[in-house]
């Protein structure tokens, strides 16, 4: 035999620096009950009896094997992981009906494909409108090679998210019906962060933390900021920025930004951390739209008087100092996105041969007839 026991236990234990990792999930998809905004508990979609979902925190280069079930009972599904380029796997990317069938209520599904992609992500079923029903849980890809490693202290992953109270499938009838010719969506009952509200963040004065934010929502785009701090915004969807100054962002749903924020250096005081769902459609992207169309407009055609569409969470100092409500902004005035810079320099394409102009009307079917 060529090969020693010393040599042979010395490849075993450098083998995990050297090869990719494969990282094993036996998921069973099935029905929990939870009442994240304590308004009204409701069924939602679990993995292994657990709502609200993991959080995933794989490393660059990881191979990923998924052994999905489906024990819902009454409902096929699907799992998609949200960003990933999926080359060369592409019949591994979720979207039912495009690259893969569902799976159907008592069958399994097999994911296997390697992340070569750093940064926020999340993940969340593939089928028809189904992933607001809970289906749906943030992914980090961890980059032994961040360009920003060093300049933190700890990572601090977090969701934003809109909530409903009624299911998706009544939800997807009455919203894809001619009953609603306006094409009105339906409108969240409550704002979530990480899958709760009130959520307490322990921090130390001094440090530096790397935020990893997503909007796990189905519909409403969330304003975030934090009452007293600066972020710096080092990462957008995966891809690393020069660092960017910011007092307020704005995360469309599946959008995720990763940030750095330095704690002060007392601890005297606690301080707000706001995510406020956005009602009326964002001003500074359409400097020139039309005030008088609505339909420009509004997100919620209707804004209820009962709808709260604030959560607040506290980076918590001093446990003994109080949590301060969050002070009531008249406007919001978010970070330009426009104005980050890629890291790895790609420039803006700054002309173009041929353009195509496609002007897209929406017929939303306002006669009934069809
Ligand atoms: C969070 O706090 C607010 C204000 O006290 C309260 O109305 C709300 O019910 C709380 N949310 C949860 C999920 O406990
Ligand atoms: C948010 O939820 C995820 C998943 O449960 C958890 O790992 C993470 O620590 C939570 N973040 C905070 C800031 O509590
Ligand atoms: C499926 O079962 C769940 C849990 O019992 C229930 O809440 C849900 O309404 C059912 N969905 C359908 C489409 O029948
Ligand atoms: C996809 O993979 C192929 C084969 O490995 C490679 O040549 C190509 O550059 C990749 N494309 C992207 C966009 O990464
Ligand atoms: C995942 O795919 C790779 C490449 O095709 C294969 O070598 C490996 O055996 C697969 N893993 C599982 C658990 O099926
Ligand atoms: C992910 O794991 C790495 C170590 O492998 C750790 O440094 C990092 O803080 C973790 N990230 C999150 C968001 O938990
Ligand atoms: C939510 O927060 C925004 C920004 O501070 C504020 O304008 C709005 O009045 C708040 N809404 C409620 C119901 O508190
Ligand atoms: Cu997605």
């Amino acid at each position: 035999m060529a090969l020693s026991l010393s040599s042979f236990l010395f490849a075993i234990c450098i083998a995990p620096a050297v090869l990719a990792d494969t990282v094993t999930f036996d998921w069973s998809i099935g029905w929990v009950r939870a009442n994240p905004d304590g308004l009204a508990e409701r069924p939602v979609m679990g993995i292994n009896g657990q709502w609200p979902l993991p959080l995933l925190n794989i490393t660059k280069g990881d191979n990923i094997v998924v052994n999905l079930h489906n024990q819902l009972g009454n409902q096929s599904t699907s799992m998609h992981f949200h960003g990933m380029y999926q080359n060369g796997t592409n019949e591994m990317d979720g979207p039912v009906g495009v690259t893969q069938c569902d799976v159907p209520p008592g069958s399994s599904f097999k994911l296997n494909f390697t992340i070569d992609q750093p940064g926020t992500y999340w993940y969340h079923s593939h089928t028809r409108g189904q992933y607001p029903d809970g289906l749906r849980g943030q992914l980090v890809v961890h980059d032994p090679e961040n360009p920003y490693r060093g300049q933190f202290d700890a990572e601090i992953p977090l969701t934003v998210s809109d909530w409903y109270h009624a299911e998706m499938p009544g939800l997807l009838a009455s919203f894809v019906s001619y009953k609603n010719p306006t094409g009105a969506e339906p409108v969240p009952k409550s704002a979530l962060m990480n899958d709760t509200q009130n959520l307490t963040i322990p921090v130390e004065p001094g440090k530096t933390y790397f935020f990893r934010l997503t909007n796990i929502g189905a519909f409403a785009g969330q304003y975030f900021w934090i009452e007293g701090h600066t972020m710096q915004i080092i990462e957008v969807d995966g891809v690393y920025t020069e660092p960017a100054e910011a007092s307020m962002i704005y995360l469309t749903a599946a959008q995720r930004y990763g940030f750095l924020v330095t704690m002060k250096t007392d601890d005297s005081a606690n301080f707000a951390m706001m995510g406020s769902m956005d009602t009326v459609s964002l001003d500074i992207f359409q400097p020139n739209r039309d005030p008088t169309d609505l339909s420009m407009q509004d997100l919620f055609d209707v804004v209820p008087d009962t709808l709260n569409c604030n959560s607040t969470s506290w980076l918590v100092y001093n446990d003994a100092a109080p949590k301060p409500a969050a002070l009531l902004l008249d406007e919001f005035e978010p970070f330009d996105d426009f104005t980050l810079v890629p890291q790895d320099g790609l420039k803006l394409y700054d002309h173009v041969d041929y353009s195509f102009n496609l002007d897209l009307a929406m017929n939303n079917l306002g006669d009934g007839a069809n």
